[in-house]
């Protein structure tokens, strides 16, 4: 049985950033639920895969250096433990993995048709699809079974994992494996990060649903890493039932969700009271600075600002712009709340007072970056794990 613990009200798509204000933007109710079968949390709400992943798609993959930095180690890590001789990427964006392995042996899906174009330019086969049981028979007949199929940050946007899941088991080779990252529940629980949930994030994952899913179609989970990028986020090594020895981290990751109560619904319950209080303590402290006339802009025009800022109901009167290295993104509005987003060289400037860290994820990128900013007297906020001056 599935039970409603969130609401975050009415949202638009996370990524549809605006050229005009009068433009029509698709809204819906963004609310959250827990299957308390599988334990997978989900949206109540699937929004239309094609009108969030299509030809004018705008998130780079490699628009930081902490995640250029991670997707190399993590090509050099996979490349050592298991030597794949044939590689398949599920999403792979603008290429910031798979430009790491041969073009031979090495080919991609990806449903957004300019990041499709960019890859195939790059001599990689790319298949310009969604994932589906179709395509991943169609990749079988016409280049063999895979022995590696990555994927990051995209398994949790596909609605219909047991279609997905289904088709890995297909695709993979019978010592293959299949290893893929997204965002984890329990540091969400932990650190309050609601805004890991919006349209794109169908599930945010457990690995105690993983395991019960990946179970249904004859793969189980042999290992899995807690990562620091994206707010926390977990990488999870599946292969075929009974193919290779299940590591210790497996066990220690779901006592740990265990010991947090992530197949109860109380704490959800308990999560979505410490929501409302994240958003109270927001606006509070953005309508204080501003009210003593501080100006207030946001750096990083990210997915989860999207879901905090129409959320909290924050806007152009509190936040002057949003500050985005993105071109995609400059000279256009943020979804719902239309905050006008621009480049740092025009919105950062030293007439700011206050930096509210949309893309608080790279904390530590961005502080570095910007130690004059904080040397002038300049202060970035987050919420996250609660609202404070960093
Ligand atoms: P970032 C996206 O989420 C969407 P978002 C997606 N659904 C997903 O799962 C995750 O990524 C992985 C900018 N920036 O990575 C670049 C600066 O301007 O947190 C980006 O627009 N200056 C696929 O959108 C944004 O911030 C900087 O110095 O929440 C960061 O977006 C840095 C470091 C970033 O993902």
């Amino acid at each position: 049985m599935k039970h409603t613990f969130l609401d975050l009200g009415t949202q638009p798509i996370a990524n549809k950033f605006l050229q005009e204000a009068d433009e029509d933007e698709y809204k819906f109710n963004l609310t959250v639920e827990f299957d308390d079968e599988t334990k997978l949390v989900s949206l109540g709400n699937f929004v239309r895969p094609e009108l969030m992943f299509n030809d004018s798609y705008v998130y780079h993959s490699s628009n930081s250096d902490t995640m250029r930095k991670h997707f190399k180690d993590y090509s050099q890590l996979l490349k050592g433990d298991f030597n794949p001789q044939k590689v398949l990427e599920i999403g792979s964006n603008d290429g910031v993995f798979i430009k790491n392995f041969d073009q031979k042996t090495t080919i991609a899906v990806e449903p957004c048709g300019n990041f499709a174009q960019l890859t195939n330019a790059m001599h990689y086969k790319t298949y310009n699809e969604f994932w589906s049981m179709d395509l991943a028979k169609k990749i079988v007949r016409e280049d063999g079974k895979r022995d590696l199929i990555s994927s990051s940050n995209c398994v949790c946007h596909i609605q219909n994992l047991d279609e997905a899941f289904a088709a890995v088991s297909e695709c993979i080779s019978e010592a293959g494996v299949f290893v893929f990252e997204d965002p984890s529940l329990l540091r969400m629980l932990e650190r309050v990060s609601y805004d890991q949930i919006y349209d794109e994030h169908a599930h945010i994952f457990s690995v105690t649903a993983l395991q019960n899913l990946l179970n249904r179609h004859g793969l189980e989970i042999f290992r899995v890493d807690n990562l620091e990028v994206h707010g926390g986020s977990n990488r999870i090594y599946a292969c075929k039932t009974n193919s290779r020895k299940i590591e210790e981290s497996v066990a220690i990751n779901l006592k740990l969700e265990e010991k947090h109560g992530i197949g109860n619904l109380e704490t959800y319950q308990d999560f979505a009271k410490k929501v409302q209080e994240s958003k109270d303590s927001l606006v509070s402290i953005l309508t204080n600075l501003k009210n003593s006339g501080k100006k207030i802009v946001s750096y990083g025009a990210t997915s989860k600002s999207t879901t905090v800022f129409n959320y909290c109901g924050l806007g152009p009167d509190l936040i002057d712009c949003i500050v985005d290295t993105t071109t995609d993104k400059q000279g256009k509005l943020s979804p719902g709340m239309h905050i006008p987003v621009v480049s740092p060289d025009d919105g950062f400037d030293s007439t700011v007072d206050v930096a509210f860290l949309g893309a608080w994820n790279y904390e530590k990128e961005i502080l570095a970056k910007e130690q004059k900013f904080i040397e002038d007297g300049g202060k970035f906020i987050t919420h996250i794990p609660f609202v404070r001056v960093v």
